[in-house]
């Protein structure tokens, strides 16, 4: 009989952590208390069909869009975690305004900042479709004193570790710390998530592609192009490719990271920078996709080398399987060139 030895979320943690060049425990427990709001925010979301959570909450997040009630749920939750913590000294989310400032004695203390969006794909909350949580953790640029906007605006290159949790077919946490990418099931039975992901290697060559093409009249000729040499036939390079797109950044990216693909959401004539947040969406899976042997850039450069300037800012998001990445870049270029 073979008996596979589980390794839960947090001793992995524990035994990967006490490696790591600042290694005092914060890190190990900010990821810890992630992992706790995810537990919660996967509860509710599990019961979202049972209990008046669905709906709006009647108002609008600070982006004018529509705000769900399990939105601000998450919201709400993740910054308690981390503000409980005392390793955290403050936040930024998808849906506060500014940051949120800790400003208790053991949080003026701590070492990082944690921006999140606490319920990627909100809009698919009502229909049952995969959602996620994203997170990206930053160390403070001045360690001493009360963390300010600055601590959060620093490109992506800078991110000490990042993740996101998918409540899919079955919940699942993925993040990576720089050295390596490892993906944590999440079993209901024990209330623990498992390594169940270690590794993650994401395919050099990639035959999926995700966009929302109901925007092609809005992009530009070249992302038009790749999307045309994504359909052709063509037997040496396995085309026509895939396309699969459910319209959850986190759900797409996960399932590409896994199978091999490109997820794109490039710039439209209606969103110049595209729709998608630097800080808490394009960073924090730029830097899971490098770590795991992918790439990810904006169509001029690596997402990871943007120097930010606000929180909220957005950005035109190419990412995933390096060949697939590469190839669009061409198209891109191509014709960028042709308009010189
Ligand atoms: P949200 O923050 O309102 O959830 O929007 C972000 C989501 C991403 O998860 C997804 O990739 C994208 O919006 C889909 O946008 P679109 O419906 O324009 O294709």
């Amino acid at each position: 009989m073979v008996i596979n030895k589980v390794i839960t979320l947090n001793e992995f943690i524990l035994e990967t952590q006490k490696d790591f060049p600042y290694a005092s425990g914060e890190l190990s427990g900010l990821l810890g208390d992630i992992a706790f709001a995810a537990k919660l925010i996967n509860r509710s979301v599990n019961k979202a069909g049972l209990i008046d959570i669905l709906g709006n909450a009647g108002n609008s997040n600070i982006h004018g869009e529509e705000v769900k009630k399990l939105d601000i749920y998450a919201h709400e939750q993740m910054t308690n975690c981390l503000r409980v913590s005392g390793e955290c000294a403050g936040i930024a989310s998808e849906e506060a305004d500014g940051i949120v400032v800790f400003d208790d004695e053991r949080s003026r203390k701590a070492q990082y900042v944690v921006c999140f969006d606490p319920l990627d794909g909100s809009s698919n909350i009502d229909v049952n479709i995969s959602i996620g949580t994203i997170f990206a953790i930053y160390r403070k640029i001045n360690p001493v004193g009360i963390c300010d906007e600055l601590d959060f605006l620093q490109p992506g290159k800078q991110l000490v570790a990042a993740g996101y949790v998918i409540y899919g077919s079955s919940t699942m946490m993925v993040y990576s710390t720089g050295n390596g990418v490892n993906g944590f099931t999440l079993d209901p039975s024990i209330g623990e998530f498992c390594l169940s992901h270690p590794n993650i290697q994401t395919p050099p060559k990639g035959s999926i592609y995700s966009v929302n093409e109901s925007y092609w009249n809005k992009f530009s000729p070249g992302v038009n192009n790749f999307i045309r040499y994504c359909k052709d036939n063509d037997k040496a390079t396995g085309r026509p490719f895939n396309s699969r797109y459910i319209g959850t950044l986190v759900s797409d990216f996960h399932r590409n990271l896994i199978k091999g693909g490109i997820f794109m959401y490039p710039a439209t004539t209606s969103h110049p920078n595209g729709k998608l947040r630097l800080m808490y969406e394009c960073n924090p899976m730029a830097f899971l996709v490098e770590k795991a042997g992918g790439m990810a850039t904006d169509g001029a450069q690596r997402i990871l080398d943007i120097q930010p300037t606000a929180l909220h800012q957005r950005s035109p998001l190419f990412i995933g399987a390096t060949d697939l990445v590469r190839k669009a870049m061409e198209f891109v270029y191509e014709e960028q060139y042709a308009a010189l």
